[in-house]
């Protein structure tokens, strides 16, 4: 037999069943479920993973949405591995239905046994492409950062003067989405920890990976590649050094920096 496609109950991620997909001697194919979706609306599409001797030319196991093709695919799963999330972020330039696929294989063959679980698709916050009109005043001071490659921003501290209104332009040069969180004295590593352990939580993407534990000052959304967010707020009227960072899971320790607040 080539392959096999079917529901177990013995290995699952949570419930009460997984889809497993495996094959002896070498496959490339999948399980798929047809959804429909709105236009120019980002999608987050995860699922749990588990692997056991996935070999060969293919990319493993993985999800994917058929139309987009690699637009939309996650990372594909090898060899031997216990459950691991996966998830990949995409917009969906026109309405209408698309394919899931739940691929094993993926552009060559592979061999082995996958389970899949837990797979979702969440729509996400929309995100800004230009100047949202978020407040119309006057601003006493405007400043700028960017996200850069290699998950850093270009600025690590930025200073204002207490209780001013500030515009901060969060210009995301790089070619993945990323935030801009400033959050209370003190609170980098409790909420830094916190967005670790997000990329498993259900609605994470919708609460643009802010954890729930975050004392938030401004936030701007997940900001997509090339794309900008004005950020308007009113600088904390107590002085101190406000941490800043991208909440995505696995960034905040590289991408972060400090409001610095003068009296
Ligand atoms: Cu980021």
């Amino acid at each position: 037999m080539e392959h096999t496609i079917e529901t177990v109950s013995k290995s699952v991620k949570t419930g009460k069943s997984s889809l497993r997909i495996s094959s002896e001697g070498g496959h490339d194919t999948s399980a798929y479920a047809s959804v429909q979706l709105k236009s120019g609306v980002r999608y987050s599409l995860s699922a749990w993973i588990k692997a056991d001797r996935v070999e060969g030319g293919g990319k493993g196991a993985l999800l994917n949405v058929h139309e987009l093709q690699q637009k939309a695919m996650t990372k594909g799963i090898r060899k031997t591995h216990d459950w691991q999330k996966v998830e990949t972020v995409f917009v969906n330039p026109s309405a209408g239905r698309i394919t899931v696929n739940c691929l094993f294989g993926g552009w060559g063959r592979s061999k082995g046994k996958a389970w899949f679980d837990d797979i979702s698709l969440n729509e996400m916050v929309p995100i800004y492409k230009e100047i949202e009109k978020v407040e119309n005043r006057k601003v006493d001071l405007t400043l700028a950062v960017d996200a850069i490659p290699g998950l850093l921003f270009s600025k690590t501290s930025l200073m204002a003067k207490s209780g001013k209104w500030l515009k901060l332009t969060f210009n995301n040069t790089d070619n993945m989405p990323h935030n801009l969180v400033i959050i209370a004295p003190g609170t980098y590593d409790s909420v830094g920890q916190a967005t670790d352990l997000m990329m498993a939580k259900p609605g994470a993407a919708a609460r643009n990976y802010v954890p729930k534990n975050a004392k938030v000052i401004a936030q701007t959304p997940m900001v997509l590649p090339g794309t900008k967010y004005d950020l308007v707020f009113q600088v904390p009227t107590q002085k101190g050094n406000y941490p800043f960072l991208c909440t995505f899971p696995g960034h905040w320790r590289l991408m972060k920096g400090e409001l610095i607040v003068q009296p």
